[in-house]
């Protein structure tokens, strides 16, 4: 980067002057370069009013042009420009044919944006401006074209050719050669073109759609991960069918494949009838995946093929509108999960991962609306905020609407859209049209950033029978407005009698959703014969953050009776939050710390019902987190918080081992293993109850955790001892340990990553000298993201202790690897260098220690827009 880069505005948004009817390709795949030969049918754009002379197309710098014909007149130089990132060609007639032939260079680009080698398999990422890596094109949402590609490789290395579409053609060339062509049929931008070629195997199902036609269903991998496709495939068919039975979307190509690759910039990509899907998204096996790792599978598998309607047949127009796809898909993929599993856990997961991870980048320097209003680069955008939080504004839509006029709002959207490239407002149209409800208001949590609070207090008139909440809706100033409008917020509530049992409000309903839409508003229950406690903000209703002044025996009292699994949770979490600010504050203080009888009490009572989801008790058991108990922080204590947590763990361990020990007794399993729903709650608390164990001082517990360690028959188990050892007390008895799992697993990469991980996240004194070790060991590779995720990543964004280390040790050895990713991987240096970002909550040393290291960033040379973009506005 030369210049300063310039922002693009939502405002500035125009039509394009220019559409692309078709697109044929050829790819000539070569060591050392690749020929892509283009013909482009280009037509003028009837709804655009300017009419230029010239065509200004996209293309990257690294493309190099052998050759440019506009309807078979080969250009010269004096015909065309080409300037940074832009073809200009000085005059274009109204309907023409564009050919071009460009060479690339896909084993040099380690940006892993475009066409590249992952492990010798040549793969493709386009979202969102990739495409003009690979040849000059309109590379924008709104065109859309129809593509025929063909493939050109050795037939022995490159056995297998893949591209969008069905398969239309193939032939073998005398040379070693051979080729195929792929034709798709649905106009597509081309964010969504995907080529893969590559000595790939696969295993094959068929899916019979609804309506009775057959598509068959191919994954491709490495021969070495074959057997690791089962449950891809499994969750696959389950969300084919389930997109049927919920949205009424079926499938509509002959085909849909999935490729596997090492090295992937993101979680998967949703490439039309052929996804690319990083390993870590898509491999799962009972011996080398954890049940998380399963879940996830599951979740992104659905992801990618519910965007196939959401995001394919209806996409963006622009990329300001990247919330249209990827929220509503978020949206649709847990509402998957949740049938498919436990519902009220996948509520805590997701509410966890936004009220730590998206909470706080609405609170720092990148917040921004779900519809951002502008970007420098684009790549910067794939947020917390948009995905996250853009999926919690299309579940509010879902609760005013109610089920069955979300569902009309869906099919309508569908309807009129299909085949179009649209943005938010008509999403939201099409919902109101559906419901006949104003949504005007609604739609400002897509132009206001930042987290709405809500104040509420009560009073009860035992004269009238009457209950009153008083809320009050503020909302933090964000960088792009200090003053924000009230929202339009449902706040789902249930009152509950002395006995625990809900009170029946409206028509005999358990709980209402209250409309808040003034930032003040008193809400009347009338016929309340006693005084209720009341049960705010029940499943999460809305992205907010909520003060209501429980006592502690009012959350105790939530979490035994609240008929909502999700509030049960949150009453202990608040508990939890109280009593470890306490703890906090003590610590800060130099006062000896106590733990209160309450939590023991609760916890003791929820540890001994065995009616509950042992995956529940998990998660009530959890205390809040050190990133959750940061966010909620005015300024962020990092030791003061580990601190707490660690002495409230310790005292729960020895305050409640008979209990711990007998609930771990209980959850051990004697069946045959099973991602299921049943087996992975009971692996989940009993980890749960091996953490604590390993707390209460007794050396055999760790005798037990090395037990689990090599008898287990799962990686949830085996990954769940090492973990808990190596970040406990018994350092001796870590080193044997992370050798042995390591010699065990070194043939497999993403079981690697997690040795990885676990060193990377040890709140142990030494872990950053560990990790510098680490970056040295054969194991890490800093090309491939997967490696710097597990190492990196983990100890910058996992590790607080030491990251945030007063002598600034960690932020010194963030910036440096910020700076060389830069060079490698733009994309990956960026989202690496968020934990910096977030100064502004830390005290004065660590602030001027963080700004320092930001500083350097910036002043090194050549930063890349995606770096400079998050430095420059957070410095
Ligand atoms: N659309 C994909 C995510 C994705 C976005 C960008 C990528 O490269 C820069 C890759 C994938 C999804 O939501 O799954
Ligand atoms: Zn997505």
């Amino acid at each position: 980067m030369s210049t300063t880069p310039s922002v693009i505005y939502l405002k500035d948004y125009q039509v394009p002057p220019f559409l692309i009817e078709s697109t044929q390709l050829r790819f000539e795949l070569e060591d050392d370069r690749t020929l892509v030969k283009a013909e482009l049918r280009l037509t003028r754009n009837p709804e655009c009013q300017v009419k230029p002379r010239g065509l200004l197309m996209h293309g990257d710098e690294s493309l190099r042009l052998c050759r440019l014909a506009v309807d078979g007149q080969v250009l010269t130089a004096k015909d065309y420009s080409i300037d940074a990132g832009t073809l200009t060609i000085a005059e274009v007639p109204d309907q023409f044919i564009l050919e071009s032939v460009v060479e690339i260079d896909p084993a040099k680009n380690t940006a892993l944006e475009g066409l590249y080698l992952s492990d010798g398999v040549y793969c493709t990422q386009c979202e969102a401006e990739g495409f003009r890596r690979i040849t000059y094109y309109l590379d924008r949402p709104d065109v859309m074209s129809v593509f025929t590609t063909t493939v050109v490789a050795d037939k022995a290395r490159f056995p297998v050719l893949l591209s969008n579409g069905n398969p239309v053609a193939e032939g073998d060339d005398s040379d070693g050669r051979h080729w195929v062509t792929w034709e798709d049929p649905f106009p597509k931008p081309a964010y969504l073109f995907a080529l893969v070629a590559g000595d790939l195997k696969h295993i094959e199902d068929t899916f019979t759609t609804a309506s009775g036609k057959q598509v068959a269903l191919r994954l491709f991998a490495e021969e070495k991960d074959l057997d690791k496709l089962d449950h891809a495939m499994t969750s696959l068919k389950a969300s084919m069918r389930w997109d049927e039975q919920v949205y009424g979307r079926e499938y509509d190509l002959e085909i849909y494949m999935i490729v596997a690759v090492d090295f992937f910039n993101m979680g998967a990509m949703e490439n039309k009838g052929l996804n690319v899907f990083n390993t870590s998204c898509v491999l799962a096996s009972q011996k080398t995946t954890t049940d998380a790792g399963f879940q996830r599978v599951e979740a992104v598998v659905a992801h990618e093929y519910f965007h196939n309607w959401s995001g394919n047949r209806v996409t963006c127009r622009d990329w300001f509108q990247l919330s249209l796809k990827e929220g509503f898909t978020v949206f649709r993929d847990a509402e998957f999960s949740a049938d498919m599993n436990s519902r009220t856990v996948k509520r805590v997961e997701d509410v966890q991962l936004l009220r730590t991870a998206q909470f706080s980048e609405d609170a720092g320097p990148m917040a921004h609306p779900v519809r951002p209003a502008s970007f420098i680069e684009i790549s910067n955008f794939y947020t917390m905020t948009v995905y996250e939080k853009g999926a919690e504004v299309v579940r509010m839509i879902h609760t005013l609407l109610g089920p069955d006029q979300f569902r009309a709002g869906s099919d309508l959207y569908f309807e009129r859209h299909d085949g179009q490239a649209v943005t938010t407002d008509d999403f939201v149209a099409a919902m109101e049209a559906a419901s006949g409800r104003d949504l005007t208001q609604f739609k400002r949590w897509y132009s206001q950033a930042g987290t709405p609070v809500l104040d509420i207090t009560d009073e009860y008139d035992p004269s009238e029978s009457v209950y009153r909440l008083r809320v009050k809706q503020s909302c933090p100033p964000t960088p792009e407005a200090s003053e924000k409008a009230p929202f339009h917020i449902p706040l789902q509530v249930g009152l509950l009698s002395p006995e625990g049992t809900d009170m029946p409000l409206e028509n005999g309903a358990t709980t209402v959703t209250l409309e808040l839409t003034e930032s003040e508003q008193t809400f009347t229950f009338t016929g309340i014969p006693q005084k209720p406690v009341p049960s705010l903000l029940r499943g999460f209703s809305a992205p907010v953050k909520l003060n209501y002044a429980y006592s502690q025996a009012e959350l105790v009292f939530l979490m035994q009776h609240d008929s909502d699994g999700f509030n049960r949770w949150e009453a202990a979490q608040k508990l939890g939050v109280i009593i470890l600010q306490a703890l906090i504050a003590d610590y800060q203080a130099g006062r000896e710390l106590i733990l209160s009888d309450a939590l023991v009490g609760a916890y003791r009572a929820v540890l001994n019902d065995t009616t509950l989801d042992p995956a529940m008790v998990a998660k009530v058991l959890t205390l809040p987190s050190q990133a959750y108990l940061g966010e909620l922080s005015t300024q962020i204590d990092v030791d003061a918080i580990h601190a707490a947590r660690e002495f409230a763990m310790n005292a729960l361990a020895c305050a409640l081992e008979a209990e711990f020990s007998q609930a771990y007794k209980r959850c051990l399993i004697d069946v045959a293993y099973q991602p299921s729903a049943e087996q992975v709650a009971q692996r989940m608390l009993k980890n749960l109850c091996l953490s604590y164990l390993l707390r209460a001082g007794k050396p055999e517990y760790l005798a037990l955790a090395q037990q689990q360690f090599s008898d287990a028959d799962n990686m949830t188990d085996e990954q769940a001892a090492l973990a808990l050892v190596v970040h406990s007390n018994y350092q001796d008895a870590a080193p044997a340990m992370l050798s042995q799992f390591y010699s065990r697993w070194s043939q497999e990469s993403l079981v690697v990553n997690s040795w990885l991980a676990v060193q990377a996240s040890n709140p142990c004194p030494g872990a950053l000298s560990q990790v510098e070790a680490l970056m040295q060991h054969e194991a890490f590779n800093m090309k491939n993201p997967n490696k710097v995720r597990s190492l990196i990543g983990a100890f910058c964004g996992q590790n607080p202790v030491n990251f945030h280390a007063k002598d600034g040790s960690g932020y010194r050895f963030l910036a440096d690897q910020v700076v060389a990713l830069n060079e490698l991987n733009p994309q990956i240096a960026s989202r690496l260098v968020a934990p910096l970002t977030k100064w502004k909550r830390y005290d004065e040393t660590r602030q001027q220690l963080m700004r320092d290291q930001l500083q350097r960033i910036m002043d090194s040379a050549e930063l890349s827009r995606d770096v400079y973009e998050v430095v420059s506005k957070s410095i």
